[in-house]
């Protein structure tokens, strides 16, 4: 047994999956609500004979094995502080990544380093920029996918957006799914081809990479939602899809309360990740015309296809009239034909306010749905299904993906009425 486990975490360090941080006090502070009385992994430094072990052991952490002076302990926050009160140097063990069965979803390094990786196979088409930083630095990345890449054409520019919520890992997925389909089909599947020589594809696939990262912290799932900026109280994280500023906190879509799951922040765009969103949607404006006309901000879990507006259950409301809504509905209704989805007004799952995809359609026109990804019950994974699941899962969202980058010329053809509204 004890052979066993330094035999794996030899192997472990070798394969550069654990990485040794220094130990943050603040961290395992009883008083912050964060913590978690969860043992973790420690490594002590200068263990050099018996009583230096036993000393050790009289904390009451665990010895699993002891290597060049070195002891690898599990222990909990307040047996970690005790064993440095003795004089030890002690190294918070993190193990970095995903749980090894669900090894086959991206953690940041590994979705960064795909993205750089098809940035490079693909310079003429792809390129990897920058929304700017996390609130804790972070960069988020930002690609851009079309023909004379480097060029802002005149062409219907169209947005994918994953991972405003941090457990929601399998989005990150999603937008690695259409960064390889619109990079390694094109010139090779004619209707990707003409996509990418026709529209202006962007693809933000992390929107909250601290959430993501610390979502997984220790090789274990933490069912984290919000970011990671102190929200007051001594608690963490904005709700980053309650903090968009339309109709912002109005409706008891969101919680003022720091502590709660769908904290909508002190203002609207207090995160630092929806500000960088905001500033880059922005920044598409040309000549005051947005050049976004439609996006898709993938979720999980539930597979549903939602539409404006989240803030009220009125299917029309200011800024959304009839022919908008039909317009809405209609093609709502053909992505969710084409991925199985249930296609509904955003308000019907729940009221949101704050959402990303109000403040797309109400400050900005972009026709923007949410997807609600795989499963669609809880008892098959919820937020953490199997990374069996990945490939299928996202080849599903293929020809939504496809048609909405298609209909982000003129939405309205869906319902007949392109000669009205696209007249060229
Ligand atoms: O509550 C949310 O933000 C989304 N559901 S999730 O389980 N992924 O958290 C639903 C948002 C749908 N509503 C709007 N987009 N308005
Ligand atoms: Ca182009
Ligand atoms: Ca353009
Ligand atoms: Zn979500």
């Amino acid at each position: 047994m004890l052979a066993l486990a330094v035999a794996r975490s030899v192997a472990l360090v070798a394969a550069g999956l654990v990485t040794l941080v220094a130990v943050n006090p603040a961290d395992a502070s009883p008083t912050n609500p964060e913590y978690s009385q969860n043992s973790a992994s420690y490594v002590v430094a200068g263990v050099n004979d018996y009583a230096d072990r036993n000393r050790i052991g009289g904390t009451g952490a665990a010895i699993d094995s002891v290597v060049n002076g070195r002891a690898n302990v599990t222990a909990t926050p307040e047996e970690a502080r005790r064993i440095q009160r003795l004089g030890y140097r002690v190294i918070r063990a993190q193990t970095e990544g995903f749980p090894a069965a669900d090894a086959g979803y991206h953690d940041y390094a590994e979705m960064m380093a795909e993205l750089d990786r098809a940035a490079k196979a693909h310079p003429t088409i792809m390129r990897k920029l920058s929304l700017g930083k996390s609130y804790e630095g972070r960069d988020m990345p930002l690609i851009k996918i079309s023909d004379n890449v480097t060029e802002d054409e005149d062409e219907p520019e169209v947005l994918y957006g994953a991972h405003q919520h941090a457990r929601e890992h399998l989005t990150v997925e999603m937008a690695l799914y259409l960064v390889r389909l619109f990079t390694e089909q094109y010139g090779k599947d004619p209707r990707i081809t003409r996509l990418v020589n026709s529209r202006e594809i962007w693809i933000v696939p992390d929107m909250n990479p601290d959430g993501g990262e610390y979502d997984i912290v220790g090789g274990q799932y933490h069912n984290w939602r919000k970011n990671r900026q102190p929200a007051g109280d001594g608690y963490r994280g904005v709700d980053l899809n309650r903090n968009w500023g339309y109709k912002f906190g109005c409706c008891q879509g969101s919680s003022p309360v720091a502590s709660s799951e769908t904290y909508h922040g002190p203002r609207a765009f207090s995160a630092p990740e929806t500000q960088r969103l905001r500033d880059f949607v922005l920044s598409r404006r040309v000549g005051g015309v947005q050049q976004i006309r439609a996006a898709i901000d993938f979720h999980t879990y539930s597979e549903l296809v939602l539409w404006p507006y989240g803030y009220t259950e009125r299917p029309s409301a200011p800024g959304l009239g009839q022919d908008q809504q039909r317009t809405f509905a209609t093609l709502g209704g053909i992505l969710a034909k084409s991925n199985g989805y249930t296609p509904e007004q955003s308000s019907s799952l729940y009221i949101t306010d704050g959402s990303i995809i109000d403040w797309l359609w109400a400050t900005q026109g972009v026709w923007a749905f949410t997807f609600e990804m795989y499963p669609g019950s809880p008892d098959k994974g919820g937020f953490y299904p199997p990374a069996s699941v990945i490939a299928e899962q996202t080849a599903r969202n293929r020809e939504a993906s496809l048609l909405l980058a298609e209909y982000a010329d003129c939405a309205y053809r869906v319902i007949g009425k392109q000669q009205q509204y696209c007249p060229r």
